[in-house]
């Protein structure tokens, strides 16, 4: 479908922004903060980029203000930040550290000042240490309890500030990333394992889905979920079996969850063969039906391409985390499928494939799916920046990254989709979980690197030209 004209962007539309905690805060032990897996993980040697840490990040936690005066400046309508568990509950649950919920009501209450609002992420991966070593984090029930505690503290406290919430951020991502890559804490490689977690992770989704329901009656909450949709190498059925067995596995098995309570047909029956199958007790399912998402909010970067992968073919692979082009080697489950490269797109220096279109087939494939509104709760460009002389980041490869993007989703909204809103990854630089600072994303430089800087914050090209797509309601891209 071609469209000859656009329809406007509603006027109630949220152009956003997004971070998470971990990523900008840094104050790591500040006002009774406990430490979180992160804390311990970014220290183990090998871990993360030139063993990149978030001790200090980008200072958002002293420079909160400083930062959502940017924000403003910029005429940013929607700020989506995640809350740090331990910050909250320093050992996971017991005492509620006050200073921990002062911090991010100061924050909501900088942002409603300035009419921004607030989109708060309840958990982006920061678990507190405390409850891994207690009883393995996501492996173990009892988190369930604990994650619905802190949850009802903060629908408690922010019901009233706060309408739009995210459940899980990216728990297919960060949970394939712990349990078989090996790549984020607990670093596990054990399939098994993996999918018994996910499935805890769903329960305590569900769960705190549903005390919002009593809790925050008129606010929306969702999950944002890491969508890669799949594309066939080619139109050769084995390519096409390949694609479908990549979307169940990759996709459906999360968003199948949340949304109809259910889990995939072909994938289940190949798990329950294997003896990878998660335990479903009686009531599991029943729960997952109870608490199903008021919207879908989804973190697009890039398609993936797959293609025939026999047994004893290629397996799992750890991504690129270098910036090193072309570096990254094809990753799949042997009998099922693998990646293949898609010579139609351009890639990243982080071999990401830049795929505008395929944002648009993401938003409608989960619209016409799960029949939600979605929320583009991430979308942006991982680039090396250059500080230039004058305080310049001509940043226009992220320009454009970003305006076909928005068009994108200007066609996905003309094709029928409900959207609620679009936050760019990220405000300003941050950490970037395994890539370290030279991994850049924001509209605002921050002058730091793997050893430190000054943290001066410095507005790149692609600030201006957000701030102009604002003030013209997307006409001027
Ligand atoms: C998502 C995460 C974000 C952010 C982003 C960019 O997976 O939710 O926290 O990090 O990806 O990824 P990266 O930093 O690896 O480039």
């Amino acid at each position: 479908m071609h469209h000859h004209k656009f329809n406007d962007f509603p006027s109630d539309f949220l152009w956003g922004a997004a971070s998470a905690a971990y990523q900008v805060e840094g104050g790591w032990n500040a006002d009774g903060k406990g430490p979180s897996v992160w804390d311990l993980f970014t220290k183990l040697p090998g871990k993360t980029f030139e063993g990149s840490n978030g001790d200090v990040a980008v200072d958002h936690y002293h420079r909160m203000e400083e930062d959502v005066a940017l924000m403003a400046e910029m005429g940013l309508k929607a700020y989506r930040f995640s809350v740090s568990w331990p910050r909250i509950y320093p050992t996971g649950r017991g005492e509620v550290n006050e200073a921990g919920l002062a911090f991010y009501e100061k924050l909501i209450d900088t942002l409603l000042a300035h009419k921004i609002e607030p989109v708060l992420t309840l958990y982006h991966w920061d678990l507190p240490q405390a409850l891994q070593d207690e009883y393995g984090g996501w492996e173990d029930r009892r988190i369930i309890e604990d994650f619905e505690r802190y949850c009802v503290t903060l629908y408690q406290r922010f019901a009233g500030k706060v309408k739009y919430w995210v459940s899980l951020n990216e728990q297919n991502y960060n949970l394939t990333n712990a349990y078989q890559l090996g790549t984020h804490p607990p670093a596990v490689q054990d399939r098994k394992r993996f999918f018994a977690a996910n499935h805890i992770a769903f329960l305590a989704n569900a769960r705190v889905i549903k005390a919002f329901r009593q809790h925050v009656p008129n606010g929306l909450i969702g999950p944002s979920f890491a969508y890669s949709p799949a594309y066939p190498a080619s139109c050769d059925p084995k390519d096409m079996l390949a694609y479908e067995n990549a979307e169940e596995f990759n996709n459906l098995w999360w968003l199948d969850a949340y949304c109809f309570g259910r889990y995939p047909q072909a994938a289940l029956a190949y798990l329950r063969e294997n003896g990878e199958a998660p335990e479903i007790l009686p009531g599991d399912m029943e729960l997952l039906r109870e608490g199903t998402p008021d919207y879908i909010g989804v973190n697009y970067y890039y398609t993936l391409t797959y293609t025939d992968n026999p047994l004893g073919g290629q397996t799992l692979q750890r991504i690129n985390t270098t910036g090193k082009k072309g570096t990254t080697p094809s990753s799949g489950i042997p009998g099922l499928y693998k990646t293949a490269p898609n010579p139609h797109l351009e890639t990243s220096n982080w071999d990401w494939a830049i795929d505008p279109t395929g944002m648009r087939i993401a938003l409608r494939r989960l619209s016409s799916r799960y029949g939600l509104p979605l929320m583009i709760t991430e979308n942006g460009l991982g680039e090396f920046d250059k500080l230039e002389a004058g305080d310049k980041v001509n940043d226009e490869y992220r320009i454009d990254y970003l305006r076909s993007h928005v068009k994108a989703c200007q066609e996905a909204m003309q094709d029928g989709v409900e959207l609620l809103g679009y936050c760019a990854w990220s405000f300003t630089d941050i950490l970037s979980w395994l890539n370290g600072y030279q991994k850049r994303y924001g509209f605002v430089y921050v002058d730091r690197d793997e050893q430190g800087g000054s943290l001066r914050r410095i507005k790149k090209a692609s600030f201006h030209w957000y701030s102009q797509v604002i003030a013209s309601q997307g006409k001027q891209l």
